[in-house]
């Protein structure tokens, strides 16, 4: 295993003070959830204007409600895999780790990563897209659609981040703070299409980190790094990440 990973980035690892990963759909790809942009991926069925945005929304509510209904159940049958796992063990062991996702299931969670930016949101949040009343019922758990607010009779929409619409308030600046400082930046599972999310491996760059791309082919933001890893997140994570591998 020893040289299948450059020794020039398994050095920066074993002596990175402060790390960040970011993640993407690639991420849980093995954990069996579609990904966005590949030939089997969320989007080969849909359009993401005609799902994930406001107006996409209110053209036709009961097929977005339908479409995070389905997403929302998948999740509860669905494990973190071994990279979720070594990303945990890693926050663990380093002193200062940030992990930002794109994605909005609750696989980091579940895989024990406690410092983590959900850029997106997460699927965990429905609220109504009128009043935000928070409903008592989720989207998984509401047995006819559309899904309607109590209070205000508007449809209830899932807690994600659609395209047009602004990023959780302080979380591109959180972001922003912790790759100020990081020695390295890992990027997983991430196509690197969608912005500001996009932008962050730069940044991070700009400021003399060392950045190291992991994914199953190469990508745009992978040509700007330092490093590119191809593989998949569950199998180099694991090995990358390992102490073994790191400590010797
Ligand atoms: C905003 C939540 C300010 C919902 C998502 C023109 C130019 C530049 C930008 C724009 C533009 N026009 C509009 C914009 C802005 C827009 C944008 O970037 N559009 C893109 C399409 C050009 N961004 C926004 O609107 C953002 N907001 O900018 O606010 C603003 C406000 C008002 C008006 C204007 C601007 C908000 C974007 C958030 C959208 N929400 N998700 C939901 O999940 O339902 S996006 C969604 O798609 C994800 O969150 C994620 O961000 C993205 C998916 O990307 P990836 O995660 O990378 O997944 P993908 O499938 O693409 O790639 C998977 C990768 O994994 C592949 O590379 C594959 O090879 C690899 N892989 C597969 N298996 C594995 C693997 N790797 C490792 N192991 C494996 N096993
Ligand atoms: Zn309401």
């Amino acid at each position: 295993m020893k040289g299948k990973y450059s020794n020039r980035t398994l050095k920066k690892l074993e002596n990175a003070a402060s790390i960040v990963i970011c993640t993407g759909a690639g991420m849980s790809a093995e954990s069996g959830i579609a990904t966005f942009r590949d030939a089997d991926g969320l989007w080969s069925r849909f359009r993401p204007e005609d799902l994930a945005s406001e107006p996409g929304f209110r053209r036709d509510p009961e097929l977005v409600q339908s479409w995070y209904q389905s997403r929302q159940r998948q999740l509860r049958s669905t494990q973190p895999n071994a990279g979720h796992v070594a990303i945990a063990e890693l926050e663990a062991r380093t002193e200062r780790f940030l992990l930002v996702t794109q994605n909005v299931d609750d696989l980091h969670e579940k895989a024990g990563s406690r410092n983590i930016i959900h850029l997106h949101g997460t699927l965990a949040e429905d609220r109504c897209i009128d009043c935000s009343t928070r409903p008592t019922t989720s989207l998984a758990d509401c047995a006819v659609l559309p899904h309607r607010c109590t209070k205000c009779d508007g449809y209830i929409r899932p807690g994600v981040v659609w395209f047009g619409e602004m990023l959780p308030e302080a979380a591109m600046e959180n972001a922003a703070a912790a790759l100020d400082q990081c020695d390295v930046l890992l990027s997983v599972g991430t196509s690197g299409l969608v912005y500001p999310a996009a932008a962050l491996p730069g940044l991070a760059r700009a400021r003399g980190a060392y950045t190291v791309e992991v994914n199953i082919e190469p990508t745009a933001l992978g040509d700007e790094m330092d490093d590119r890893i191809l593989g998949s997140a569950a199998t180099v994570l694991p090995e990358l990440l390992s102490t073994s591998i790191l400590h010797n």
